[in-house]
């Protein structure tokens, strides 16, 4: 009995052996070009409308095969690990949002030297660590408009806290010190920004320390969370405690994920970009890398389907379209999209 269900378990994996190299083969014979959306960390809404998007693409394209991987948490470490995996897995492209802008470098160049095109999107990689890096818009315009939200809201006035994604979060990080520029600025003088935490894009961390901010600071007046997890986690924390109207609550956040907030007052504007069309034009990207018909070299416009084409500006970047800002007029109508 027990050797007959060992054979079986070894005819099973022969069998499942031979059938993953007969695919691979098919594959490559079909010449389907094989690329990666490697994501800071998996279940985050955001990602998925990312992969949504480049799944569009691929299917425009034709002869691609996308597919969605990250880390279970948002580490630097998990994602090398990753990719390391791709390299030997000899995929075509990856295009990563980076936990750390320059932990990765060393492998993403691994990368390319076997031949992967790699870029970074929504995250950055420094220069020297992917081809380009597809910004959603321009960081100066998103930190700026933070303060500016927050300010809104709160009339000019009071303490503000920042509740972040991680530590090394490349865009996170870059958008921070941009509202710490916004904030000198005289017409915020009756403003202070008194903290910056970290939620790690984890639903469970973000929500404790939103709680935390708003013991250690009785006279909060708002939080900004650039992250759609830890804006969705400080709307849950603010309104459980019961402090929706007392601390407001705005940042980046995905309609479809803060619809209800968005209505009951809780968060009442954010901002974002579209992340199905940064997944879509990603891919658009990693097609003529991988085909050669374009580079990435410092002005070149590279064909991306229904969002015409993007520009490679100095230092390998390429910025999309401005934010939205959404409040209760306009919730519903883009939370049924992403
Ligand atoms: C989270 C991630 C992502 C960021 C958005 C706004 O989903 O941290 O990188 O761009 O928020």
């Amino acid at each position: 009995m027990k050797r007959a269900l060992l054979f079986v378990l070894i005819a099973s994996l022969v069998f499942t052996g031979l059938f993953a190299q007969g695919t691979k083969e098919a594959a490559a014979v079909k010449g389907d070009k094989e690329i990666v959306i490697l994501v800071k960390s998996m279940g985050n809404g955001f990602f998925d409308a990312v992969f949504k998007g480049s799944q569009e693409a691929a299917g425009e394209i034709g002869g691609i095969k996308t597919t969605y991987m990250g880390p279970p948490q948002a580490t630097a470490e998990g994602q090398i690990e990753i990719i390391e995996t791709l390299i030997a897995q000899r995929v075509d492209g990856i295009a990563i949002s980076a936990n750390d802008s320059d932990a990765l470098i060393p492998v993403t160049k691994k990368a390319m030297a076997a031949g992967i095109k790699v870029i970074s999107f929504d995250s950055g990689i420094n220069v020297g660590g992917r081809i380009v890096d597809l910004l959603p818009s321009n960081a100066e315009l998103i930190g700026r408009q933070q303060i500016q939200l927050a300010a809104e809201l709160t009339n000019y006035t009071g303490d503000i806290a920042v509740l972040s994604a991680s530590a090394q979060a490349t865009n996170q990080n870059l958008w921070i010190d941009w509202m710490k520029q916004e904030i000198k600025d005289a017409k915020y003088s009756k403003m202070k920004l008194v903290e910056v935490v970290y939620g790690d894009d984890a639903p469970d961390k973000s929500y404790r320390e939103a709680v935390s901010l708003m013991q250690k600071y009785p006279n909060l007046k708002a939080i900004i969370c650039p992250t759609t997890v830890g804006l969705l986690a400080t709307a849950q924390a603010v309104k459980d405690a019961g402090k929706t109207g007392v601390v407001e609550v705005t940042g980046l956040g995905l309609p479809s994920e803060m619809k209800g907030y968005i209505l009951d007052g809780t968060c009442r504007q954010m901002a974002l970009w579209n992340p199905i069309d940064l997944g879509y034009t990603s891919t658009y990207i990693l097609n003529a890398l991988i085909d050669g018909t374009n580079n990435g070299a410092v002005g070149d416009v590279i064909p991306a389907g229904r969002m015409n084409s993007v520009k490679v500006e100095k230092d390998g970047l390429i910025y999309m379209s401005t934010p939205y800002v959404f409040n209760k007029d306009n919730i519903e109508q883009f939370a049924a999209i992403f």
